[in-house]
């Protein structure tokens, strides 16, 4: 007797992705064939939606498409709250996240957990888009959680996860930028859900330009740990 799949919602936040985005749909879809699916890219940033041809491209290969004029935080809640999936995933569009991955996260909702983390830095992880500040500064932000929350992550700044869709109104989201992560990563802890890290290899970015600035969105990392405190 086959068993029934679950119903899978990709989350892409996108900012000027038109070369990247076409290659990490098709092959995201590849992925996905034994699974109902929907996949949502949420396009835009605070100068506006993509100067690019990064909807059209999307629209082509037939995923959703959504604007939002806040930032990647603000993106992602936005196509959080539209999926309809049972199981949610949040993936970048530079194909930094390996689309074979994506059933890895998939089992680690379907094996039972409410939050299953791509991490960089267990057995199998690991990642050639990280320079070695980005390291530490990870380091730093993911130890601090560690000891005041009493989490044991391994890895933090990292947007290769999936989710139980149940668990959103729970996670409460806010952050519209970079603390989205942090941010999961806190909630997930502090309302005691069940989480699981899954090793994720980070590759660099095909093309085109990074968003992230480390010393403004470190700030805001760490703005994100102070404030979920209270
Ligand atoms: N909608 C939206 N997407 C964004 C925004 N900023 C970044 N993104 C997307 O979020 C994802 C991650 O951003 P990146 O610029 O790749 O950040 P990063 O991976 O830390 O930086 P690199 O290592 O250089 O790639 C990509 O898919 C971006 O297109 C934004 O303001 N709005
Ligand atoms: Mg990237």
């Amino acid at each position: 007797m086959q068993s029934k799949r679950p119903y899978i919602s990709i989350v892409i936040p996108t900012l000027n992705e038109e070369k990247n985005i076409g290659r990490v749909l098709r092959e995201a879809e590849r992925e996905l064939k034994e699974y109902p699916y929907e996949i949502i890219v949420v396009d835009g940033g605070i100068n506006g939606p993509s100067k690019d041809k990064t909807v059209a491209i999307a629209k082509k290969e037939g995923a959703g498409v959504l604007y939002d004029n806040k930032g990647k935080g603000s993106a992602l809640i936005k196509g959080f709250n539209a999926a309809k999936g049972a199981i949610i995933i949040s993936m970048d569009a530079d194909l930094s996240h390996e689309p074979r991955e994506l059933r890895l996260l998939i089992s680690g909702i379907e094996a039972g957990h409410d939050v299953c983390l791509g991490s960089r830095f267990i057995a199998g992880g690991g990642s050639s888009d990280m320079p070695i500040f980005r390291v530490f500064g990870n380091k730093v932000f993911v130890t601090l959680v560690n000891l005041i929350y009493g989490s044991r992550y391994s890895d933090m700044c990292y947007g290769y996860r999936s989710f139980r869709k149940e668990v959103l109104k729970k996670l409460d989201l806010r952050e519209e930028g970079f603390g989205i992560e942090t941010e999961i990563n806190i909630k997930a802890q502090k309302a005691h859900l069940n989480t699981i890290e899954v090793p994720s290899f980070e590759k660099k970015r095909l093309h085109g330009e990074a968003k992230l600035h480390s010393f403004r969105d470190g700030y805001i990392i760490l703005r994100t740990i102070a404030k979920n405190l209270f």
